[in-house]
């Protein structure tokens, strides 16, 4: 593939026509200083597989300047009390802001984020979550798999290039610390003369979580314990850090709980009466699948995990852990009230109270209360419609980017949970995943492997004997902190496999994300995955770019990657306490291509020979 920045020009500042016919809103500098407006087209990293000749053709025509900038953040982590849902609660803040400040960017822009770790008596490690890191494997903030983590007092930087506009998020990626608040989100906007599939008036972004009251600790514990303690459903769904818990509940400590504390008043998102927003969505919930709707208004589906849909409307929007979307919403109803924004969880029977903000018609009070009972939402035990929503999102018809026609190896992971020892665990083909001491990208680029297991997980499971509709015959399982060594650019198929719990009639919903990498959705199926049949099926045409995707209960999820990004990457359910139960696996690729590794990310396990302060 040819590099395309050769064929970029630059156009002074004042004859570049307007970013766009619509006026997404300015970048806000907040804390980020630019300190070097000149980009060096050398540095600009390559972008294998998803960077196609249409986009390259759409960059000449633009003739775009991509004059990336440098993005400089000083971010200070600390505990705060909290009331995001009037509930009191240690939380973890970034710039005293929970969730985090939202990064905004331009394609091409290089963020640094100098990290200060003031948590006391805690470790950190920061995920870009979407953010390929392609030549930066080591700024990818996975403690465990690409760094050591970041111990109290100290201060880390991490650098990487957004290569890619759209929607992405950053979180903790050390224990169970995301949901203690470590989270935010990362607009990256198009490169200025380029215009999108889309048009919008202005540009707007909010983060979906679920909030619980018991700590981290607690947490964590109870689940590693025996007998074992479950995390149970969330106190409150948090949009943009703002949720409502009744302190008048019984057994609700009314001395933690104050209802009129400024921090949770309800979330609410102005709108001007005729014009149209985008909304980006994202959700970082520890458990919970949304679903996410606006009272009496559609939302037109234009953007998945940072990659354009072909547009598609829906009344309610089903978001799971990891993803992010952008859906416009045009303010075209009656604007002398204001509307109901309900977040519900679904795949669970669920108690957690739907999250509920306000969409509010400018000039109407922001707080006004809607004249109507918030909408329900979907029934949560109703799969088809989700079902129906992930086979609908597919690649904007301008935007494609043909996946390879065949694959080099085919994995397919059996999601199960298990007991290893009487402790409760989840695997993938009857292994479950344990963290090493040393990170894998310093120990295979130091050929330190006697510092994890060598023989590799398996590829597939019995799947000839194994019912996935019914409690295991055997529910033990092993575990290991093996990984999957791929072939340099090459392609693999991962097909996902859901089966029943230790529960009878009982199969979950699991978001997977993949680290350093896109993937193509080839398909989704109900029951057993055939891999003589199904695979005739596939979508080899206009299959969406993801990055997160659901395997639905009882069923399949097919994808497709090339293993072309030199690194060491995680792939895992993104429900937190699943993770933390070992519901993952790790790829490496390329190891040879990675570049000299920073020390910064060394210090801990055998590597700690390697670290120069
Ligand atoms: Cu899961």
């Amino acid at each position: 593939m040819e590099p395309q920045h050769q064929k970029e020009q630059k156009i002074p500042e004042s004859s570049r026509q307007k970013r766009s016919q619509t006026s997404p809103d300015t970048i806000p500098q907040g804390n980020a200083v630019e300190t070097s407006p000149v980009f060096n087209l050398e540095n600009f990293p390559a972008l294998p597989t998803v960077f196609t000749k249409n986009d390259f053709e759409v960059l000449n025509k633009a003739a775009v300047s991509v004059e990336a900038r440098v993005r400089h953040h000083k971010w200070e982590v600390k505990y705060e009390y909290k009331f995001p849902d009037c509930f009191k609660k240690l939380s973890i803040s970034i710039n005293g802001k929970t969730p985090g400040p939202t990064i905004v960017a331009q394609q091409g822009d290089t963020i640094i984020v100098e990290v200060k770790n003031s948590l006391m008596t805690e470790n950190l490690a920061i995920h870009w979550h979407g953010i390929r890191q392609i030549r930066t494997p080591w700024a990818d903030g996975t403690e465990g798999i690409t760094q050591c983590p970041v111990v109290p007092g100290d201060t880390f930087v991490y650098k990487f290039v957004v290569d890619r506009p759209g929607t992405y998020l950053y979180h903790a990626h050390y224990g169970m610390q995301r949901q203690a608040g470590l989270q935010g989100m990362i607009k990256v906007l198009v490169p200025n003369g380029i215009v999108e599939p889309f048009s919008y008036d202005h540009d707007r972004n909010i983060l979906l979580t679920d909030w619980y009251h018991k700590s981290t600790y607690e947490q964590a514990a109870g689940l590693s314990s025996l007998p074992f303690v479950w995390v149970e459903e969330p106190q409150s769904i948090l949009i943009h850090g703002k949720g409502r818990f009744n302190c008048s509940a019984p057994s609700t400590d009314a001395t933690l709980c104050n209802a009129t504390h400024p921090q949770c008043t309800p979330f609410t998102m102005t709108v001007v009466p005729g014009n149209t927003y985008r909304l980006r969505i994202g959700s970082l919930t520890a458990l919970a699948a949304l679903s996410f709707e606006i009272e009496g208004h559609n939302m037109t589906v234009v953007e998945a995990d940072g990659h354009y849909v072909e547009p598609f409307v829906v009344q309610n929007l089903f978001i799971y852990s990891g993803e992010t979307y952008s859906v416009l919403i045009k303010a075209d109803q009656d604007p002398t009230r204001n509307y109901w924004a309900s977040t519900k969880v679904v795949s669970r029977n669920s108690a957690t109270p739907n999250g509920l903000g306000i969409f509010n018609y400018y000039p109407n009070h922001p707080r006004r209360r809607p004249p109507t009972i918030p909408p329900v939402g979907p029934r949560w035990d109703e799969v088809a419609p989700r079902v129906a929503q992930s086979v609908a999102i597919k690649s904007h018809k301008d935007f494609i980017h043909t996946p390879p026609q065949t694959s080099d190896r085919v994995i397919v992971m059996l999601n199960t949970q298990n007991r290893v020892n009487g402790f409760m665990r989840w695997s993938v083909n009857n292994v479950s995943f344990n963290m090493p001491h040393t990170p894998y990208l310093i120990a295979l680029k130091h050929n330190l492997l006697h510092t994890f297991e060598q023989t590799p997980p398996p590829d597939n499971y019995d799947h000839e004997n194994y019912d996935i509709f019914n409690v295991a015959k055997n529910v033990n399982a092993t575990t290991s902190n093996s990984i999957y060594r791929l072939k340099f650019n090459t392609t693999v198929d991962i097909i996902l496999q859901n089966a029943n719990t230790l529960n009878p009639n009982n199969s979950e919903t699991h978001p997977w994300h993949l680290h350093g990498h896109d993937f193509w959705v080839l398909g989704y199926g109900n029951g057993k995955f055939n891999q003589s049949i199904d695979p005739k099926n596939y979508n080899l045409v206009n299959p969406i770019m993801k990055n997160t995707i659901p395997v639905h209960p009882y069923g399949w999820t097919a994808l497709r990657f090339r293993a072309d990004n030199p690194g060491v990457w995680a792939f895992h359910c993104h429900i937190e306490s699943h993770f933390f139960m070992g519901m993952g696996v790790v790829f490496e690729e390329g190891i040879e291509k990675v570049g000299k590794l920073p020390t910064s990310i060394m210090g801990c396990g055998e590597s700690k020979r390697f670290h120069r302060p």
